[in-house]
């Protein structure tokens, strides 16, 4: 694994950019994080918003925030300027919870920031038995209609599967 995460940082080529994670709590944005470092200790800045962290791994600045819940009353817009990716985790065990990710995102991709950004979910959690599908989470979030261009990629964030091929999608 550690190999193939080098691989794809290599394909970065260590010029800098800016890729935004987010997703409600529990969903597994610090999992997936962990692992793409290689498990190296990443910088994490003083949260730059109260609720904004800021990780940085080879020039590629990662700003990570929890969506819904009361944090919604934040303006996530001033940190979109500049992003190339929108990396969103999905528990895909939430049944309950995937409508609100649904209009979390829906309200991000109406800012002009990031709508020509890249949009990359990651179905999180496919270890779980009656998960939902790929499919059913690309209904949900309703991403044929989704003007830019976007990846589903199903991964298990704990033992780190399915992550390098959503950044290798990211990379090409
Ligand atoms: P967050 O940063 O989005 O809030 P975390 O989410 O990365 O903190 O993960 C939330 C919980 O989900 C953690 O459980 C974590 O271990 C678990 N988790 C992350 N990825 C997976 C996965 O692929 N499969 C399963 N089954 N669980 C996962 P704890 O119990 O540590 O709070
Ligand atoms: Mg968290």
């Amino acid at each position: 694994m550690g190999i193939l995460f080098t691989r794809i940082w290599r394909l970065f080529n260590h010029q800098e950019h800016k890729i935004i994670i987010v997703g409600l709590d529990n969903a597994g944005k610090n999992t997936i994080l962990y692992q793409v470092s290689m498990n190296e200790v990443v910088h994490t800045s003083p949260t730059i918003g109260s609720n904004v962290e800021e990780i940085v791994i080879n020039n590629t600045c990662f700003l990570m925030w929890d969506t819904g819940g009361q944090e919604s009353l934040w303006s996530w817009n001033t940190y979109y300027t500049n992003t190339e990716f929108v990396i969103v985790a999905v528990d895909s065990t939430d049944r309950e919870k995937i409508s609100v990710t649904g209009e979390e995102l829906y309200k991000m991709l109406a800012h002009e920031d990031v709508q020509k950004a890249g949009l990359l979910i990651f179905a999180n959690k496919q270890d779980v038995k009656e998960c939902m599908t790929i499919a059913e989470i690309s209904q949900f979030l309703k991403l044929k209609k989704k003007d830019q261009q976007w990846h589903i990629q199903a991964c298990c964030a704990l033992p780190g599967k399915g992550l390098c091929q959503g950044l290798e999608w990211i990379v090409s």
